[in-house]
């Protein structure tokens, strides 16, 4: 009788899962990749797994190995191994079969891989490229029909409200592809493009909408507010004909609590697990640090980022196993040049080693850098490629900078003294030697989690210069946030929305456009002509793009630092003070060498070096050194 009523159980679920659709993940996958082995997460909203249940291929390229069932019986996963030599196919699978002799089938495509990888696709990122931040539905909206759906869960768009969508989406970054080789940017980052398909969430009492994109609930489709996955190939067609990179903003750490994974996950494991809701403590140290205990660790690693945000447990190699996977189709599929993780210590480091490995591996060009948004140098070199002697070494190669970050900051606003001012700065470019590659840090002013540059110096056009000259010549990859070149401001009060204002123009009836300099006002010309000048004498100097530095004793407020190589010296001068400052050019003939004549990249203009160099306060003179 038992055994009859099981039986009935499971022919039930069978009947009803022919009515409903099966999804697979990925969606599809190549042949030639070098990893042969892929795991399919295959799902139906209905029971579509059993105690007795066969699994077939169609291709004798395509193996399956393991057929795993998860305790929710809307999942089955497959292990399976593609022969090495398969040729870009479609395969049949088959599954059911032994109770009943009833079978479900899908198909599945191996294509061919893009020959272009490393070429005009997935080129990496270097200290050779400008990378430009931007928020896609705040830069510009150049598809009034996709701002809101219906059959989505959050419904709404208004550009008066600073926490809903304002409609920004992918196509009116292409629209604007000039604008960034006018300016001398290389590379785009975007923040998270995937789908963000959830409610409005109520914080403090107000309506927020995941229009930041750090909430995913579909790991294979570009949300279609931003134009979908069709939109995000033709930006990174468009972008890579005109010598622009795409990075793609990665989120390991999390999903939205509205991902499928979260609302009807295959087992509840899935998710790191507590008795009751349990935040991370946002402190990295407790991985570094040798004196540790398991739960701080524990804490920071497993406790969740925000109740909204449910964290992955990737040490399930279920979970692993489908965000790497993810990771190499979005390579693959979309030929992006970068990754940047978010939140990349709170994530299971071992998952992330593999996670990279399996990157470098398939796409050996691919640039990975980590956000880590921390505070020591130690912290930071530990988290990427090192030269600590520690048990655990991470293989990550760059990470977001903030420790030039913070001390940029303190060499605009502090005073000089011993320890303060550019003295920071100085401090931190000295502890370089814990980095394997510090040329792959990237450097920035600011970015969409901090207060705009512009307002952090008071709104100083002078600061303003002394910043971009440093971040545009200084050791590693520089990254501009949108709209700091036109002077945009706010400090994050009340919110983050605050710094994440509409680029103005970008949005169908802006009384301004900002993107052409009849419509910026004579100081935003003078910003954006600045960084212009510096981001295009970037690209014709090979010293600063990838040459040696080397970095002198900052004394009186003034700080000298070069860049090298063979065929070309740069040499600039940083006045932190408010007035004038002469310095006497002997204390740097280990690198002025026989050189006699400057070129000041501001100006453009040569001038014959003599003895005693005099420069303005409050600047940084940028000279490339000629005989
Ligand atoms: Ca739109
Ligand atoms: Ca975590």
């Amino acid at each position: 009788m038992k055994r009859f009523i099981i039986i009935i159980f499971i022919f039930q679920g069978i009947i009803s899962s022919a009515q409903n659709a099966i999804d697979v993940y990925p969606t599809h996958w190549w042949a030639g990749m070098k990893n042969t082995k892929l795991q399919l997460l295959i799902r139906s909203t209905a029971n579509i797994t059993s105690d007795k249940l066969a699994f077939q291929s169609s291709s004798a390229d395509v193996k399956v190995v393991k057929i795993h069932k998860p305790e929710n019986r809307h999942y089955l996963i497959i292990d399976l191994d593609i022969a090495s030599s398969a040729k870009p196919q479609q395969v049949k699978f088959s599954f059911g079969g032994i109770i009943r002799n009833e079978w479900k089938s899908f198909l599945f495509q191996l294509k061919a891989r893009s020959a272009a990888n490393g070429t005009t696709r997935v080129q990496g990122v270097t200290s050779q490229d400008l990378v430009y931040l931007l928020l896609p539905d705040r830069f510009s909206n150049g598809d009034p029909s996709n701002d809101r759906f219906s059959d989505l869960r959050d419904t709404e768009a208004d550009r008066n409200n600073p926490f809903l969508r304002h409609g920004g989406d992918l196509q009116g970054i292409i629209d604007h592809l000039d604008y960034f080789n006018e300016l001398g940017v290389t590379a785009l980052w975007l923040n998270p493009v995937l789908e963000n398909n959830q409610t409005l969430t109520d914080e403090g009492g107000t309506k927020r909408s995941a229009y930041h994109g750090y909430a995913f609930t579909d790991h294979y489709n570009v949300d279609k507010r931003l134009g979908g996955n069709s939109a995000y190939i033709k930006l990174i067609v468009e972008a890579h004909k005109k010598g622009l990179k795409v990075i793609q903003d990665a989120v390991y750490n999390h999903v939205g609590n509205q991902h499928f994974l979260f609302t009807d996950p295959p087992s509840k494991d899935w998710f790191t697990q507590w008795p009751s809701y349990q935040n991370t403590s946002y402190k990295d140290q407790p991985l570094v640090d040798k004196y540790a205990s398991a739960i701080d660790r524990r804490i920071t690693l497993d406790g969740w980022f925000t109740p909204f945000l449910p964290d992955l447990d990737a040490k399930n190699s279920y979970v692993s196993n489908y965000l790497i996977q993810h990771s190499v189709w979005t390579t693959e599929e979309f030929g992006i040049d970068g990754w940047r993780v978010d939140t990349y210590f709170y994530n299971d480091l071992d998952f992330m080693n593999r996670c990279n490995k399996e990157l470098y591996r398939e796409f050996p060009k691919i640039t990975i850098f980590g956000e880590t948004w921390i505070h020591s140098v130690t912290n930071q070199a530990y988290f990427s490629e090192n030269n600590l002697t520690v048990p655990w070494k991470s293989n990550l190669q760059g990470v977001t900078d903030f420790q030039w970050h913070f001390s940029l900051n303190a060499s605009l606003n502090e005073n000089f003294s011993w320890d303060g001012g550019v003295n920071k700065l100085y401090s931190v470019l000295a502890q370089d030697i814990l980095y394997k590659d510090p040329m792959r840090n990237v450097i920035f002013l600011d970015n969409h989690d901090l207060d705009r540059y512009y307002s952090v110096i008071g709104e100083n056009i002078s600061k303003f210069k002394m910043g971009i000259a440093l971040l545009l010549t200084q050791r590693g990859i520089p990254q501009l946030y949108y709209g700091t070149e036109i002077l945009m401001k706010n400090l994050k009060n009340p919110s983050d929305a605050e710094v994440r204002r509409d680029f103005p123009g970008g949005f169908p009836g802006d009384a301004v456009n900002k993107f052409s300099s009849a419509g910026r006002t004579a100081q935003e010309n003078d910003a954006f002509n600045y960084v212009k000048t510096f981001a295009n004498f970037r690209k014709s100097s090979s010293a600063v793009r990838s040459g040696r530095f080397m970095q002198y004793l900052p004394e009186d407020g003034v700080y000298v630092y070069f860049r090298y190589d063979n065929t070309e010296t740069v040499m600039c001068v940083f006045n932190q003070n408010e007035g004038p400052k002469t310095i006497a050019l002997s204390r740097f003939s280990e690198r002025i060498k026989d050189y006699t004549k400057a070129f000041d990249v501001a100006t453009g203009t040569t001038f014959n070096l003599e003895p005693n160099l005099t420069l303005g306060g409050k600047y940084v003179l940028v000279m490339k050194l000629s005989r």
